[in-house]
């Protein structure tokens, strides 16, 4: 599972990619500085990990990841191939969910390819190319469905009708995500085109250090043009953070953050609604060899969360032993938790919960 960072080009994406990722990104003050997307395995802070570290000392500890990558600015016209278009819609479509940079600074020194600052323009702009390339795709698919559809077959005119009813709402300027489909015909139909507009999406304003609190004028115009996507909007001043990342020393860094009123980068909440957007949460395993965080969709069950150890721990699933994390904390040890009666044991249907520490049985 990975999340695209698309945008205009020059608006600070790579930039943005660089406090995520140790994978350093070339970044310019020119359009079009990305051409081949930048690929990046970003760990994901949480606090949760380091209390667990702390409980059970163990020899090492692996936190869960998720997979960031930087594309290419998109143009207008990039649907009909512009600014080498459809290779970066290309890109996009490979990712799972999508952070939309919004340029929400002013600096004269800092090009924008449309001549001036407006993000609620330049999300248009972005939006209308990604519905146009979908709209290519609705209409394939009708051109296909249409002759069965004439001959009678039911299936095949229920399929169209929810094409015909994508390819309108896209031409009307509404995402696949928005446009009014019921849940079985999703499914069905539009889910497996895969549609660039159909994935989850958030806004990332790039704002200067004075609004990295409270945001700014831009940024208020962003929430009121987003308030009805139910899309979180994140306020960062990604080039203030990428020089901050830079630094070599925490406590250096922590004294920049708190300068600019941070008491942790924004980057950080960044990733973490990342991972929640792609539909991911973290379950514990706390050995005394490895303290571990473990990544699942949401709504796993207790052998799928084992499968992501290893597929013969889904094969060979006996049952699990669950400790809620707040268990762990107050009781302090998984001894103690089973003293007080707290071990959880759990079968094959278990939909585990965020943040359980689990224990699995299995036979191979
Ligand atoms: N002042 C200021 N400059 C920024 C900020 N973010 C990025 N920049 C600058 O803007 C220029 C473009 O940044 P990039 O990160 O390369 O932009 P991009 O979106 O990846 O651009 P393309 O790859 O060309 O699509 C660079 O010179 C950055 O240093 C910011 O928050 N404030
Ligand atoms: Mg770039």
């Amino acid at each position: 599972m990975k999340a695209g960072i698309v945008g205009l080009p020059n608006v600070g994406k790579s930039t943005l990619f660089n406090c995520l990722s140790n994978a350093k990104a070339q970044s310019a003050n020119f359009p079009f500085c990305t051409i081949e997307p930048n690929i990046g395995v970003v760990n994901v802070p949480d606090p949760r990990l380091e209390k667990l570290e702390e409980l059970v000392n163990p020899e090492r500890v692996v936190p869960a990841t998720v997979e960031i990558v930087d594309i290419a600015g998109l143009v207008k016209g990039a649907s009909k191939g512009e600014g080498l278009g459809n290779q970066f819609l290309g890109n996009i479509r490979e990712t799972d969910a999508i952070l939309h940079v919004l340029r929400c600074f002013d600096n004269d020194n800092i090009v924008h390819v449309d001549g001036s600052v407006d993000p609620i323009r330049d999300k248009e702009t972005i939006d209308i190319e990604l519905q146009l390339k979908d709209l290519e795709t609705v209409e394939k698919k009708i051109d296909k469905v249409k002759r069965a559809a004439r001959t009678g077959n039911k299936e095949a005119q229920a399929e169209e009708a929810v094409l015909i009813k994508l390819k309108e709402g896209l031409e009307a300027g509404i995402s696949v995500r928005a446009i009014d489909i019921d849940e079985d015909a999703r499914e069905e139909y539009v889910k497996p085109l895969q549609f660039i507009t159909d994935k989850p999406v958030m806004y990332v304003c790039n704002v200067d250090e004075n609004s990295a609190v409270d945001g700014n004028a831009y940024v208020d115009q962003v929430r009121e043009t987003v308030k009805d996507e139910h899309a979180e909007v994140l306020v960062l001043a990604v080039g203030t953070e990428a020089d901050i990342t830079e630094l070599d020393d925490y406590e250096e860094r922590q004294m920049f953050l708190a300068d600019i009123g941070l008491d942790e980068p924004g980057s950080a909440k960044l990733i973490r609604s990342a991972y929640k957007l792609l539909n991911q949460q973290t379950y514990f395993t706390a050995g005394v060899k490895e303290v571990r965080a473990w990544t699942i969709n949401i709504g796993s069950t207790a052998p799928q969360a084992a499968g992501v150890i290893h597929t013969d721990f889904e094969k060979g699933f006996i049952r699990a032993e669950v400790i809620k994390y707040d268990d762990f904390v107050s009781y302090g040890s998984e001894a103690k938790v089973k003293e007080a009666g707290k071990l959880g044991v759990e079968g094959k249907g278990y939909i585990v919960a965020d943040g359980d520490v689990m224990h699995f049985l299995f036979n191979v």
